[in-house]
């Protein structure tokens, strides 16, 4: 059965399990990472030398990587609705994945998250945290901009697309902090609400 290495309240173990229960895959789930930890331990590290959570093992192929993983099992096993049939569907699902990933913005909601929920408060840089908020904010009216004609991020349908901005999205609008109204946003956030798998894997107290 496909084993998955990582703690639940890792962004990017939620990415895999959410996936996972989109498709219906079966798995187990060994907890590593943090207080757990058992990733930074030599058998872990030859599975993943960075030391992270996620890893999965698909009897003997083993994957790291939050979003290669999520592409990798809506590939496997989501082919022609989590991951679109069409290369031009599926490119635009990928750009929704890469630019979560990859832009400055998503870093800056990881400073924003790490600082107000793993550094002690006498401990936490407040200027970070502002310029984060401030840069997360910008991004989200972005995608509050192109949700607002669309339901899901790539058009009608959910797609793997969706699926790390989905867990981005739980954060932002969970975090201490004030931000503007954005319906469309805060729409698609609905929605994804009413999947049973986001609800199990990914809407939980930020901790
Ligand atoms: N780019 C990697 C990042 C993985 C990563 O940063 N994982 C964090 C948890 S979100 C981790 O393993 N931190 C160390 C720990 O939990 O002990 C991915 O998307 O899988």
């Amino acid at each position: 059965m496909l084993k998955v290495w990582g703690r639940i309240t890792s962004i990017n173990v939620q990415k895999v399990l959410w996936c996972l229960a989109e498709t219906g895959t079966p798995y187990e789930r060994i907890d590593a990472g943090l207080a757990f930890g058992k990733n930074t331990e030599a058998w872990f590290r030859e599975m993943n030398p960075n030391a992270l959570v996620p890893v999965i093992d698909d009897d003997g192929f083993v994957l790291w990587e939050s979003n290669s993983i999520v592409r990798y099992l809506a590939g496997k096993h989501g082919m022609g609705t989590l991951c679109p049939d069409s290369p031009q569907a599926r490119a635009d699902a990928d750009r929704w994945m890469e630019w979560h990933s990859t832009s400055a913005w998503g870093t800056a909601l990881r400073i924003a998250f790490f600082n107000l929920y793993r550094v002690a408060p006498d401990k936490r840089d407040d200027k970070a945290v502002e310029v984060a908020i401030a840069q997360s904010i910008q991004h989200f009216r972005l995608l509050d901009g192109h949700l607002s004609s669309r339901d899901y991020v790539t058009g009608d349908a959910f797609t793997m697309g969706d699926i790390p901005l989905g867990c981005a999205v739980h954060r932002f609008l969970n975090m201490p902090f004030d931000r503007p109204s954005l319906p469309a946003l805060e729409a698609w956030y609905e929605r994804l609400q009413t999947r049973k798998g986001y609800r199990d894997h990914v809407v939980m107290k930020l901790q």
